[in-house]
């Protein structure tokens, strides 16, 4: 006072900060994977505020596997007021893998199925990727195609197709020459052409006949004319054919069939070239034959005409035609 008497008392003065930072963590992100071990993803820059100096973090991986994560960003004032704020991550494969197919192959037929080599599709993608196909265990006559598919391990797919191709090594045409119904003498005229690109060896290969024999007598076959026909001109190998018959049973229109075949002095049937067998048979009695009830028989043709009802086969395996 006036007199200058004193009292001291204190005052507490306390500056504090409690208010957290402003902080926006940056806007979500979808990204395509880069690579199959976890993609890198730009997070971007957030946005932060306060007075005073603020730590940002985020407890982002180094790489991001697929799927969706949220990151957490954190800011941290001097005073250790925090503010969070979450990013969604997501990365994703839309990508599908790249497919590469065989090369289309074309193979002579060996049977009336044939095993093929396809080969394998090769396909690249950066995940795992599966290869399938479609193929089956053999395949017939004709083009077949064959679908592969390759999935990766996100589902992405795509397909590619491969064309198989059996061809048949030899085309058979026929008639025959009588076509009553009743007659005592069945004479097929029978034409084998090599429609592969590889020679054919005649004495491999045996062409069939199928009919009802109307009795069970014994046959006697004979060959009228054999001619070889194409690259090498033409030679008669009518003194190679033979024929012999067997019987069968439980066929429809069929108990017995004629099998003709060559001797090795016939030769080589080329690329092209094509061989006619002009041959007969009857029952050593005489006896008549009814046609129509004959598989292999053809009332209409009067030309060598494409049929499937004679079969061939090259050594030992059907390679034409249909059996009874
Ligand atoms: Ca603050
Ligand atoms: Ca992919
Ligand atoms: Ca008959």
């Amino acid at each position: 006072d006036e007199h200058n008497n004193k009292t001291v008392k204190t005052q507490k003065v306390t500056v504090e900060d409690t208010t957290p930072p402003e902080l926006k963590a940056p806007v979500d992100k979808v990204v395509e994977a880069t690579a199959a071990g976890g993609t890198p993803v730009e997070l971007g820059t957030p946005i932060y505020s306060d007075i005073f100096k603020v730590t940002v973090k985020n407890n982002a991986p180094k790489v991001f596997q697929i799927g969706t994560i949220e990151v957490i960003w954190t800011a941290t004032d001097e005073h250790n007021n925090q503010t969070i704020s979450k990013q969604k991550v997501t990365v994703q494969d839309t990508t599908k893998p790249k497919l590469t197919v065989p090369a289309d192959i074309t193979v002579p037929a060996t049977g009336t199925r044939t095993k093929v080599s396809i080969g394998m599709a090769t396909a690249t993608d950066i995940f795992n990727v599966a290869i399938t196909n479609d193929a089956p265990a053999d395949f017939p006559l004709g083009t077949t195609i064959v679908t592969w598919k390759v999935t990766d391990e996100n589902g992405n797919f795509t397909t590619g197709t491969q064309k198989i191709t059996v061809v048949q090594k030899l085309k058979v045409k026929a008639f025959n020459a009588t076509r009553n119904n009743t007659t005592n003498t069945i004479d097929p005229r029978i034409m084998l052409e090599n429609i592969s690109s590889t020679d054919v060896n005649l004495s491999d290969i045996k062409v069939r006949y199928y009919f009802t024999s109307e009795g069970d007598y014994t046959q006697i076959f004979a060959c009228d004319y054999s001619q070889v026909s194409g690259s090498s001109g033409q030679r008669n190998i009518t003194s190679y054919v033979s024929g012999k018959f067997s019987k069968v049973t439980g066929k429809t229109n069929c108990d017995c069939y004629l099998e003709i075949s060559f001797s090795s002095n016939a030769g080589r049937l080329k690329p092209g070239e094509n061989v006619i067998i002009q041959s007969r048979f009857a029952k050593i009695n005489w006896s008549s034959y009814t046609q129509s009830n004959d598989y292999s028989f053809n009332p209409t043709a009067d030309d060598y005409t494409d049929t499937s009802k004679i079969t061939v086969y090259l050594s030992g395996n059907l390679i034409g035609g249909i059996e009874p």
